[in-house]
């Protein structure tokens, strides 16, 4: 696509000064003492702490500096010296806290103490933590379990995840939904059902051996900055990376290695994507076909001449469903995947011939591909590309989909599921001499249907921001306060903690850089990363207030508050020392975690083990499985005039709904977040003018009025038919419904919308 020289955009190349320059920044903001320097030092080293960003993984040969610009964000994030204390709640009621921005909120800082929402005064009082344990106890007790819903953002530890999914089932429920299920929930699914191991496939050895990288909407550069690095030498030493985003990221196009002196110094750009396609939100499929249709052509040239592109002795041994989907692929049109996908047939077999060149090729995707109606159909036939040429299950090649929280995977690992059927039942009913529950819980969207309908009692939240994340968000916040109880353990203040139940509380807890000072041990957790390898992580800052406790601790206390004694489960003793846990979830997973606490300082991790990286199939067939999808487009709405799809992103100056500033610096967006990026073509075929605001209206088609007001039209390269704009300003106007069909991920990636002007 031709660049416009009136779009806003970025030209320098991701890392480089610019990153420092972002880090300083952040420092300066939150008033850091020397020591939190110290402590960013020993970011992602053995011994140290693990980065409390993104999940990619720590290498075992480290930097001096084995943090990124966005990892060292939000360790200063947490680490910030402004405390939100019980003054700043005597100050502010509850209400007029609710007028702040996200931004505005966090940097309120650190909670402090431990609070109860007094209605009467519209405050958050402090209260003690035995109060406090006790009333979440004396209420739990009276309520109905299946109607309690423990909620986790993918922070939390292994030791701490572990503890709270058994204490759900110790209650009585498997109401276990995570921020996964509004994240890579698809890829839980997908993977799962082709290959037979929800995760991805690769170690990070592979990326010294492929030939070729392809990327599905995955933001490195602001998303998993430290993964540039691999990137980098990877392409030095010839590999290919072909990229398809509608969004030309900067981090995907070129960088400079901060870790560089003389880079850094000259201003020495690495390019990385050998081709950029900027493909239609919710066109993957077709392109993927379009892939897949270019590898049949070129194995029919090929076998002219008694050669060959398609690994059919791979195929005929490991899989299931070629013939149906070569049939299929073969009857496609081009010209339907050109308007699908709005890219050339030219373009996609550019990329194909890469794909066709190479012996070994990684598969690396993010939201792009996930948070869609039909994610399912998005990665699975990702995974059929893969399979045509035997790309799984050896050296340099597989399939990688980035995880985004720091141990959101390794949560899943140790039990955070609502699917009965993932957790060893019958392991923990021994262990702990305790009938689990059987049925199914609830995940996201289904915990929200269940709020809006009435039928939660009480929320408990561990971590996160639950009600910012989520779609259908003014329907949910008049839902909310209908619960009996909402319990949020948090470290720093959201718009989640603002809208309560009849009885609710803010529990304030130890961030991962800080110590736990409740025995003298210095206490160490665990995390696994994005390529299935855990690691060891000990905090040892002194904590923010002296009235912190360890998730761990809290979650421990809860039950024990809540659950008739059980002389299997010894919370008070778990509450004190990970290391005990660590010994439990090796009883449970004996095989995923042999001699746990002996190898939790491994360098690099210890790698936790894949079935498909060995060519076993736990799938239903015993095999790979080709999926054929039935659509070409991800979107699962139909065009419709003065219909757009929006797609809602993060800036590089943002963790989720975690606001750290306002310059998304990538992408050249500079003070400003109530934004509508669209194109200059776009702007003018919907007679808009640059500059003037306007509101977005959800097209949904269910009479549903959703909108959101007040957005400044900026001009940007982006594709017909779609707009962007930021999560989570935007997330009111995506419906509950409007969610992935096999794995209710919420389609956040192409919302219908109408662009309104506002007179
Ligand atoms: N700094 C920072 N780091 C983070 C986070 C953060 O908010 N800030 N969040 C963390 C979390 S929880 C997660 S899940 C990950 C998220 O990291 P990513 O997976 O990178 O998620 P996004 O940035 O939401 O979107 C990824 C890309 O998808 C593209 N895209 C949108 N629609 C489509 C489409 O239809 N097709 C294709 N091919 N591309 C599309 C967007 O332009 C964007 O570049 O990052 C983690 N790391
Ligand atoms: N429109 C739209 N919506 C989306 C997305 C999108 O791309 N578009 N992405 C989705 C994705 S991928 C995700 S993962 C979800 C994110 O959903 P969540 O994980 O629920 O949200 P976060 O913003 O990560 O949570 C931030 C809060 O976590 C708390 N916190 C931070 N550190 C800690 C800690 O160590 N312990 C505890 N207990 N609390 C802590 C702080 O109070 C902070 O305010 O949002 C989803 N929503
Ligand atoms: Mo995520």
């Amino acid at each position: 696509m031709a660049k416009d020289d009136t779009t806003i955009k970025y030209d320098g190349p991701a890392g480089g000064w610019g990153s420092l320059r972002g880090i300083a920044r952040i420092a300066g903001q939150e008033g850091i003492t020397p020591g939190a320097i110290a402590t960013l030092l020993e970011q992602n080293k053995p011994g140290g702490f693990a980065c409390v960003s993104c999940a990619w993984t720590k290498p075992a040969e480290h930097h001096p500096v084995e943090f990124c610009e966005n990892g060292a964000k939000a360790t200063l994030w947490e680490l910030t010296g402004r405390k939100a204390g019980r003054e700043v709640f005597a100050r502010h009621s509850v209400t007029e806290l609710r007028s702040f921005s996200d931004y505005q909120l966090e940097q309120l800082g650190r909670l402090t103490q431990p609070m109860r929402y007094h209605r009467a005064s519209d405050r958050y009082v402090p209260c003690s933590w035995d109060e406090a344990f006790g009333e979440i106890g004396r209420e739990l007790r009276k309520m109905d379990p299946k109607k309690t819903v423990f909620y986790t953002s993918g922070r939390a530890s292994l030791e701490t995840a572990y503890l709270w999914a058994l204490f759900a089932r110790a209650y009585g429920h498997n109401n276990l939904p995570d921020s996964s299920n509004m994240c890579h929930e698809t890829t839980s699914v997908t993977l799962k059902k082709v290959i037979g191991s929800p995760v991805g496939t690769i170690v990070l050895d592979d990326f010294k051996h492929c030939d070729a990288i392809f990327f599905f909407g995955q933001n490195t550069g602001s998303n998993s900055p430290r993964f540039l690095h691999v990137l980098q030498a990877a392409v030095r030493r010839g590999c290919r990376i072909v990229t398809f985003n509608p969004v030309r990221e900067r981090g995907l196009e070129s960088m400079i290695n901060p870790q560089e002196p003389t880079a850094m110094v000259s201003g020495h750009e690495t390019a990385l994507s050998c081709q950029y396609h900027q493909v239609k939100p919710g066109g993957d499929i077709a392109v993927l076909l379009g892939l897949c249709k270019h590898v049949l052509a070129a194995d029919d040239v090929a076998r002219t001449d008694g050669r060959s592109v398609v690994d059919r002795a791979f195929i005929a041994e490991h899989t299931t469903g070629f013939a149906e989907f070569e049939v299929h692929v073969r009857g496609l049109d081009w010209a339907e995947i050109e308007t699908v996908s709005g890219l050339s047939r030219a373009a996609i077999e550019a990329a194909g011939s890469v794909y066709v060149e190479a012996n070994s090729t990684i598969g690396i995707y993010g939201m792009g591909l996930t948070q869609h109606v039909h994610g399912f159909e998005n990665i699975a036939t990702y995974m059929n590309l893969l399979l045509m040429k035997g790309n799984i299950g050896r050296k340099g090649a597989g399939m990688s989909p980035v995880r985004g929280h720091s141990n959101v995977q390794g949560q899943r690992t140790v039990g955070i599921a609502e699917k009965p059927e993932l957790v060893p039942l019958d392991r923990l009913a021994e262990l702990y001499e305790f009938e689990p529950p059987r049925d199914k819980g609830m995940n996201t969207v289904e915990t929200c249907e269940a709020i809006l309908k009435g039928d939660v009692g009480a929320f408990i939240g561990l971590g996160g921001n639950f009600l910012r994340a989520i779609p259908e968000q003014k329907a949910m916040e008049e839902a909310w306060p209908r619960m009996r109880m909402t319990v949020q353990i948090a470290t720093k203040l959201n718009r989640s903690h603002l809208v309560n139940g009849e009885i609710a509380y803010l529990l304030p807890c130890l961030g991962r850089s800080e110590m736990d000072t409740l025995t003298a041990k210095p206490q160490v957790v665990s995390m696994e990363d994005s390529l299935s390898c855990v690691h060891g992580s000990v905090g040892k800052r002194k904590p923010a207030s002296r009235q912190l406790k360890s998730e761990l601790e809290i979650v421990s206390r809860i039950a024990q508050a809540t659950l008739p004694a059980n002389p299997k489960m010894a919370w008070g003793a778990w509450a004190r020392d990970t290391a005990l846990v660590r010994n439990l979830i090796e009883r449970t997973y004996p095989d995923q975690f042999r001699d746990f606490n002996a190898r939790i300082f491994t360098p690099g991790g210890f790698y936790r083990g894949n079935a498909a990286r060995e060519r076993q199939w736990k799938t239903q067939s015993g095999k790979a499985e080709f999926v054929t999808p039935k659509m070409l487009s991800a979107t699962g709405f139909e065009s419709a005039p003065g219909r757009v799809s929006l797609i809602t992103m993060r800036s590089n100056d943002q963790f989720n709904t975690t606001i750290y500033g306002y310059s998304d610096r990538l992408r050249g967006i500079e003070g400003k977040r109530n934004i509508l990026l669209i194109s200059p073509r776009e702007i003018e075929r919907h007679g808009l003018t640059v500059g003037e605001t306007v509101t977005l209206v959800s097209d949904a088609g269910d009479g549903i009025d959703r909108r959101v007001s007040g957005l400044e039209v900026l001009p940007f390269d982006l594709p017909d038919d779609c707009v962007g704009g930021y999560y989570p300003e935007l997330n009111p106007l995506v419906p509950l419904s409007h969610h992935d069909r096999q794995s209710k991920t919420p389609a956040y990636k192409s919302v219908p919308v109408r662009i309104e002007r506002q007179s």
